[in-house]
């Protein structure tokens, strides 16, 4: 039997740790893979609308509560607000979809995916002017309105993604800081300075691209790939693990949450088990020393031609 982690929210609310992410999981791919998750264990499904595959996941687990591999009440599903719906009146039409798409009354926990926004039902930008800049819709009415679906009950918990100690500061003025915050973390960007932040305020961090997200679609020519790091695959030996199942249990023994994404069964389970690693000091500190401030999803994409947004100004 896999040990489960749970992280407790500043409300007392029981997080699972470890969780199935769904992102570029192809809509064909991914009612097995949230069917086999369910199946083997997985009580956390990380969703947004935006990965456009809310639906399959949906089905998979209408399909997975009906065959008993969980219930509604053990299962924590968390789904995103994507950028063109940060104006207040967009927010809560935007978790409906998602929990129209979903084929559920609540989600888990929504989180404002980007500090990005764009025009209502601009998916991504082609231009300039299809951006919106934060002074235009500023993060704090979109936090307000997030507040508000909540206080709705359509989301038992509200986050972030993509947020710094700055931006989540400015939170704090609608009254509430966020319950997670979701952000890239792995060795090579182990993010202490935020980590410390969030721990000071009762904040829980999701780590995401946790394996170094390897299927992006525009890899950079010096991308140093996480899961062949000589160090990760030393330690790897040392536990009888894989470079993934290291990774993840280094995730976990930070206690941060952690989501890594597959579509393939026998790495689904591969996983899971990683939950039942244990490392010693020395293995902590040998990883601790991988920290490069490297981003893989380095947030150029929103950065490009005439966008007002800056990638390095995104993460403050
Ligand atoms: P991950 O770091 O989870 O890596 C996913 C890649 O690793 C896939 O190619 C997958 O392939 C492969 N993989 C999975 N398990 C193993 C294994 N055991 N051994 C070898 N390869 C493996 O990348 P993601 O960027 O997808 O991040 C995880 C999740 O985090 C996302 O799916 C999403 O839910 C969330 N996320 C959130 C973001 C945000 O802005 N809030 C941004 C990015 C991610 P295969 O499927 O074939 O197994
Ligand atoms: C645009 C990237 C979204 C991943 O969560």
């Amino acid at each position: 039997m896999t040990y489960q982690k749970y992280l407790t929210l500043r409300d007392g609310t029981e997080f699972p740790a470890f969780g199935l992410g769904t992102w570029k999981s192809a809509p064909d791919e991914v009612y097995e893979a949230v069917r086999a998750a369910l199946e083997i264990g997985y009580r956390h499904i990380d969703c947004a609308a935006i990965y456009g595959n809310e639906a399959e996941v949906g089905q998979a687990i209408a399909d997975g509560i009906a065959a008993g591999d969980v219930t509604r009440q053990e299962l924590w599903v968390t789904s995103k607000l994507w950028n063109d719906s940060h104006r207040r009146q967009h927010v809560r039409p935007a978790l409906e979809k998602t929990l129209t798409d979903l084929g559920l009354d609540y989600v888990d926990l929504y989180l404002i995916h980007w500090p990005i926004a764009f025009r209502h039902g601009v998916e991504f930008p082609e231009s300039g002017d299809q951006f919106l800049t934060l002074d235009e819709v500023p993060i704090e009415e979109t936090w307000e309105a997030m507040l508000g679906a909540r206080d709705a009950e359509l989301a038992r918990q509200v986050g972030v993604s993509n947020m710094g100690p700055e931006r989540i500061e400015a939170l704090s003025s609608v009254g509430e800081l966020p319950a997670v915050d979701q952000v890239e973390c792995h060795p090579h960007l182990q993010q202490r300075k935020l980590l410390t932040y969030c721990t000071a305020n009762d904040i829980v961090l999701t780590a995401y691209s946790p394996l170094g997200s390897k299927d992006r679609a525009h890899r950079k020519d010096d991308e140093p790939p996480l899961l062949d790091h000589p160090l990760i695959a030393d330690i790897a030996d040392e536990l009888d693990a894989t470079p993934a199942q290291v990774l993840i249990a280094w995730a976990l023994e930070r206690d941060t949450s952690v989501i890594p994404k597959s579509v393939n069964r026998g790495r689904i389970a591969e996983n899971f088990e990683a939950q039942d690693l244990e490392f010693s000091d020395l293995q902590m500190e040998a990883i601790a020393s991988l920290d490069k401030g490297y981003r893989y999803l380095d947030g150029e994409f929103f950065a490009r031609g005439e966008s007002p947004y800056e990638a390095d100004q995104i993460w403050i």
